[in-house]
């Protein structure tokens, strides 16, 4: 019994670590680079994918929202530490410029704090 317990945890805890993981190799993107630029194309629809941006200290970025979403929960983007608010229409896409020249990491949510992302610069 002992023994069987002891498999069922092993097996639960394994699954955990892999949707955990998985997860994360999934939903993290590093930026593109065009003509000096990074650039990150961010889907709104029932929620932010990607959700975890990585962007490079220095280069000048910028986050394309295309917004899919037709309820008004995602109809606005804020970036609380940058001090940005950016209105997401539906069916448009919304470009944010991220400020690279500090280290850190800035999260970002919709406009009733449901929803959230964040930009890692380093
Ligand atoms: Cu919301």
């Amino acid at each position: 019994m002992t023994v069987l317990v002891g498999i069922i945890c092993v097996v639960l805890i394994a699954g955990i670590a892999w949707w955990f993981f998985g997860h994360h190799a999934t939903t993290a993107t590093a930026a593109k680079v065009i003509d000096g630029q990074q650039v990150v194309d961010i889907t709104v629809q029932g929620g932010y994918s990607p959700d975890q941006v990585t962007l490079q200290q220095g280069m000048p970025a910028v986050l394309r929202f295309h917004q899919l979403d037709a309820s008004s929960c995602l109809d606005e983007v804020v970036f609380p530490e940058l001090g940005i608010q950016q209105a997401l229409p539906y069916q448009s896409t919304q470009s944010v410029e991220i400020d690279t020249t500090k280290a850190g990491e800035y999260n970002w949510a919709c406009g009733m704090n449901m929803f959230h992302g964040k930009v890692t610069v380093k």
